[in-house]
């Protein structure tokens, strides 16, 4: 065992995945849900289809992981000295384990993932190889697949590995995989936007911080920013489509470098992650069109009207599961009336939040009004500088990473099995229609 947290994990995991056996050998018949066609035909909403230890999602109260809410995380986890926002090393932690660490095993996990971050140089090679329009998210995926060649898990496969043991190298690939983001994503950033000036990693520092540090934004107060970013975003259960990719792609055993890659490509749609990115844009958009300065009620109310008559969603509204305000958007809304009360893309981000949940409950199809995560995190990053939001996606997958790698590694100590569920035709469908009515005649 390489390290304490592994020693950990694998003391809980074992016994839990040999009781889970045990459940479902003896309740396997138990029903715990019915599927409906309407639900077929909205993106399986609703149906629950697997198993994600991690976090659960709740519509009215949002997130818990293992049973925690963000303002109580906000609370327990550690900190750094001196500081008040967790340190996402304690929520990959309590999501492996279930327990809230103490400081030292954070610190243990900050050192452990600096000993694991060198990235391979052909990485950087690849990365410079790439047009440099290609949008940051595909350099970031890119970058994870070529770091495959690392893979511990797939080495030992090749080799020959018996299946009660897969999570060690996963547990192995999910490390350092998370050790490596950091380096990687800030490299996309310094190459992107400051002519491939390079920053070398600190020593010493925790994993946020040097995060910051290394993409050239060096304060306290970005750092604290970083810890919280980090953490919020790390994880929202297993349906969405980040969570779902990686999950996916991980059950046909494909190593933690394929199902994170694959899990970034669905984070980069505009209807997920991306959205961070068309929330700031539209924002600027706005405010270029409304002449600069903080616009009126009235004049956002214009201009949320003009964006719906076009066609287009509001960035930053809606959600697929929750039905309030995302209480990740409050933990950020908190964070901005303490650092920066009078930032101006920060009071638009709250004029509008006046503004768009009135109007779109006024349109009978959007299921949720409210924000989402994505609504605020921009306008905070912005106010430090961080000003390229084609980048923002990029930093919701360095924390994704804590979530679906720690549950891709659940998986395999559990020996969950590859993922195959049914599909239907249109015409399979009719039949069946058919068939009912013709019963009911
Ligand atoms: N603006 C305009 N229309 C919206 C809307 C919004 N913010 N939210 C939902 N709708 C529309 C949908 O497009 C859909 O219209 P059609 O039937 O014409 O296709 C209808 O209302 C019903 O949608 P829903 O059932 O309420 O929501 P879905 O589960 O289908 O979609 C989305 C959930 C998050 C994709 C949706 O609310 C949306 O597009 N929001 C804007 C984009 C966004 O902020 N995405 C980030 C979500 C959080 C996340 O994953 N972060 O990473």
């Amino acid at each position: 065992m390489s390290s304490h947290l592994k020693q950990k994990f694998s003391e809980k995991i074992v016994p839990h995945a040999a009781n889970l056996k045990t459940m479902i050998n003896e309740n396997g018949s138990l029903k715990i849900g019915e599927i409906t066609l309407a639900q077929v035909f909205s993106g399986m909403k609703g149906m629950v289809g697997m198993i994600t230890e991690t976090s659960k999602l709740d519509p009215e109260e949002g997130i818990r992981f293992r049973g925690f809410s963000i303002p109580e995380l906000r609370k327990v986890l550690p900190k750094v000295a001196g500081g008040s926002e967790p340190l996402p090393e304690g929520i990959f932690y309590l999501m492996l384990t279930g327990e809230i660490p103490t400081e030292v095993q954070v610190q243990a996990l900050s050192s452990e993932w600096e000993r694991r971050s060198n990235v391979p140089e052909h990485v950087f090679k690849m990365l410079d190889a790439l047009p440099i329009h290609t949008h940051p998210m595909t350099q970031f995926s890119a970058a994870v697949l070529a770091m495959q060649t690392e893979s511990v898990f797939a080495d030992k496969y090749q080799k020959g590995i018996n299946k009660k043991d897969y999570w060690d190298p996963m547990f192995e690939d999910a490390m350092n995989l998370i050790a490596r983001l950091p380096r990687v994503a800030s490299y996309i950033y310094r190459r992107n936007y400051y002519k491939n000036v390079q920053i070398e990693p600190l020593k010493g520092a925790d994993w946020s911080a040097n995060f910051a540090h290394m993409m050239g934004h060096d304060t306290f107060d970005v750092a604290e920013l970083m810890r919280l970013y980090l953490t919020i975003h790390a994880d929202h259960e297993g349906g969405n489509v980040s969570a779902h990719s990686t999950h996916l792609v991980g059950s046909a055993l494909s190593d933690a470098y394929y199902s994170f890659s694959a899990g970034l490509n669905g984070l980069a749609g505009p209807l997920h992650g991306l959205a961070n990115q068309e929330v700031i844009r539209w924002i600027l958009e706005l405010q270029k069109d409304l002449g600069g300065g903080l616009p009126t009620k009235e004049q956002i109310e214009q201009y949320v009207n003009k964006t719906l008559v076009e066609g287009k969603v509001i960035p930053g509204y809606g959600h697929a599961v929750l039905r309030k305000t995302d209480p990740r958007f409050i933990a950020q809304m908190e964070f901005a009336k303490k650092y920066m009360p009078d930032d101006d893309i920060v009071n638009i981000v709250w004029r509008i939040y006046e503004v768009v949940p009135e109007i779109l409950s006024n349109i009978k199809k959007i299921q949720n009004p409210w924000p989402n995560v994505d609504a605020h995190s921009g306008a905070l990053l912005i106010h430090y500088g961080i000003k390229e939001y084609d980048f923002f996606t990029v930093m919701f997958g360095v924390s994704r990473a804590l979530g679906v790698l720690s549950q891709l590694t659940i998986s395999r100590a559990m020996g969950l099995p590859i993922e195959r569920p049914s599909s239907i035709t249109s015409d399979w469908i009719k039949s069946k229609i058919t068939a009912s009515k013709n019963k009911e005649a």
